[in-house]
């Protein structure tokens, strides 16, 4: 019976030191796999380049008359034309078919918000819109509205 007693205590000393070397180095493994582990910092931030939309207004017309372009890109518009252009939301001459658009809202604070250039742009001016709502929206230029385009916001 000593043997045995002597026998089991032998193999649990053994099985626990095996335990302890083994779990020590499994302790040791994890240490340099913490600190070697490279960070990605700066991976996937690829610099975004603003996209070019601009739309001509020339003395025949506007051009492209029409347009396709993403929500939340900005088209802007430059007039090339004798006559002064003044870009602006269909429907002439209310200029509300845009949603919060208004010819009513020109020389107000609300005017920097509003698809409406709210004056006539001389040759080489330009004027910018933010289009944030998807829809086909048609323009025209308020100053001669038979000249018109369209503006496709996906
Ligand atoms: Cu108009």
């Amino acid at each position: 019976m000593k043997n045995i007693i002597v026998i089991v205590i032998g193999i649990v000393i053994i099985l626990g030191g095996i335990w302890y070397f083994t779990s020590n180095k499994s302790k040791e493994a994890i240490v340099p796999v913490e600190t070697t582990v490279p960070v990605p910092e700066s991976s996937g931030n690829v610099p975004e380049t603003q996209v070019q939309n601009v739309i001509s207004a020339t003395d025949s017309g506007f051009s492209p008359s029409s347009i396709t372009i993403k929500k939340g890109e900005t088209i802007t518009f430059m007039s090339e034309s004798l006559q002064p252009a003044w870009p602006a939301s269909a429907i002439h001459p209310t200029h509300t078919v845009y949603p919060g658009s208004s010819i009513a809202k020109c020389g107000t604070t609300e005017e920097n918000g509003i698809f409406d250039s709210c004056k006539g742009l001389l040759k080489g001016e330009t004027w910018s819109f933010q289009f944030d709502i998807p829809g086909t929206w048609k323009y025209h230029d308020h100053l001669n509205p038979s000249q018109y385009g369209t503006i496709i916001v996906e």
